[in-house]
């Protein structure tokens, strides 16, 4: 794995995670109450032996910086091991953003060409999963291709929203389709069962989706962006030339726990369900294959007389007399007295505020981190360092699915309250 360079697309335009990304680029947006986005491929990565990564963001937030510079040392003892973010800048001969996944690998290409690897493997800054992908560039050795597509069999309604592969039963990618519908959807259909899935789970889920995980050879790789200047993406337009040219494709199945968590529903719902009892689809429990983080060295959490089922909670939490189901509470939460909190996700803080700072504030009309007295919030996502008043209830009361109002330091994504990073909720404020 010392010949493979990981190349991690951190993110686009950044629309459908907004707003957690008002305040800091994709690959920091906090994850399961301490990790963030991007923990998941560069632990993937590291406990798959490749210890050369870069990630490619639009721009480079400082949480994203302090995040990976104090977590990730991997050139200690001897080795050449590295995790640099890269962001879109301007050039004499480029705009400023990346255009497209593609392009962005295109505008770093001199740098990645500098070293002397076999493969690059590019992969996702918003998927929940865990591979090996050792086993996957072997698959691509062994099969002496030019580019290996990672491929998840899926059901029909899932189908959709990806890149379909129809193979034949080798595995070869005979037909590469982006995001098809109606009948071209269905002529993708293949037989799954070739592929390891039994006979029932073959026929509930017969499509190969991309995940958006491809190993491309080295020369493949640069041959395509160069020939092909105008090509920005690699679903739409790179993987069916690379077909229609005659290059060896191959798909590499992965039928395990693997979910996009590119948009706010799909956040919400992944970091709920890692609550969900007896076996969650994902755990952070698993010693052999261990998802990192940056060491905080917090205390542990305190719990003084509250009620909780079905919840994760972080280090540095101070919980009083309240009620907290299904919820996911972040590094440094803190909920006050007679507050109930269901079906949401508290990012938590990056600080604590000591007694007297929360006693001071309170004299002054402000609103201390956390969630004060009274409150109720259900099916919600705070963000970090929010501030909930006192009898605050935050519920979607009006059921509406969409909204913006950033004077009041909310948003509304797929029916889910998000309150802002550093916001404040007045006292009594009714959402
Ligand atoms: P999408 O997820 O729709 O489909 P895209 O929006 O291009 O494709 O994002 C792919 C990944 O690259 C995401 O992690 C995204 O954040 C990142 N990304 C996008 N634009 C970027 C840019 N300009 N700079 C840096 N990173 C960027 C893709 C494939 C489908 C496949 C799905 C699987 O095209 O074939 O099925 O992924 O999720
Ligand atoms: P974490 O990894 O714990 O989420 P980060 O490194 O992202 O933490 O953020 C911690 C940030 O919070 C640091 O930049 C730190 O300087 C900042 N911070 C610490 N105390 C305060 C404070 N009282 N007010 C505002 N920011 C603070």
């Amino acid at each position: 794995m010392k010949r493979v360079l990981a190349i991690i697309l951190g993110g686009g335009k950044g629309s459908r995670l907004y707003p957690l990304t008002k305040m800091r680029a994709k690959p920091a947006v906090p994850l399961a109450g301490k990790y963030r986005l991007i923990d998941i491929p560069i632990s993937n990565c590291i406990n798959s032996g490749i210890n050369k990564m870069y990630v490619l963001t639009q721009f480079n937030s400082a949480s994203l910086n302090r995040h990976i510079g104090r977590t990730y040392n991997l050139s200690a003892p001897f080795g050449q091991g590295f995790v640099e973010v890269l962001a879109a800048q301007q050039t004499p001969d480029s705009p400023k953003w990346f255009e497209g996944t593609a392009d962005a690998v295109r505008k770093y290409q001199w740098l990645f060409q500098e070293w002397d690897v076999d493969e690059y493997l590019i992969l996702s800054g918003d998927q929940l999963y865990r591979m090996d992908y050792s086993l996957f560039v072997q698959h691509h050795r062994d099969n002496k291709a030019d580019l290996t597509v990672a491929a998840l069999p899926v059901d029909e309604s899932q189908a959709e929203g990806f890149g379909l592969m129809r193979t034949d039963d080798l595995g070869n990618i005979k037909e590469f389709s982006e995001k098809p519908t109606g009948e071209k959807l269905k002529s993708m259909a293949v037989d799954t069962s070739k592929f390891g899935l039994t006979k029932e789970s073959a026929s509930e889920k017969p499509y190969l989706a991309s995940m958006g995980i491809y190993v491309f050879s080295r020369k493949t790789l640069f041959d395509l962006l160069n020939k092909f200047p105008s090509y920005t993406d690699f679903g739409k337009d790179i993987i069916p030339e690379a077909l229609s040219r005659g290059d060896t494709l191959k798909s590499y199945v992965f039928d395990d726990y693997w979910e996009d968590i590119g948009t706010i529903g799909a956040f919400f719902e992944s970091n709920l369900a890692l609550t969900q009892q007896p076996k969650p689809p994902f755990s952070f429990y698993d010693e052999k294959f261990p998802i990192y983080t940056r060491p905080r060295y917090l205390p542990p959490s305190k719990l003084v007389d509250a009620q909780i089922t079905d919840s994760i909670v972080c280090e540095g939490t101070i919980l009083k007399s309240c009620s907290i189901l299904h919820c996911v509470l972040g590094v440094r939460s803190r909920i006050e007295s007679d507050s109930v909190i269901e079906d949401t996700l508290v990012m938590g803080s990056d600080f604590f505020e000591s007694l007297e700072e929360r006693i001071e504030l309170r004299k002054g009309g402000g609103t201390p981190l956390g969630v004060g007295e009274g409150s109720t919030i259900k099916r919600a996502i705070l963000d970090k360092n929010a501030r909930i008043g006192d009898n605050v209830v935050i519920v979607n009361k009006d059921r509406v699915e969409e909204a913006d109002k950033p004077d009041v330091g909310f948003y509304i994504r797929n029916g889910i309250v998000v309150v802002v990073k550093n916001a404040t909720i007045a006292n009594g404020t009714i959402i």
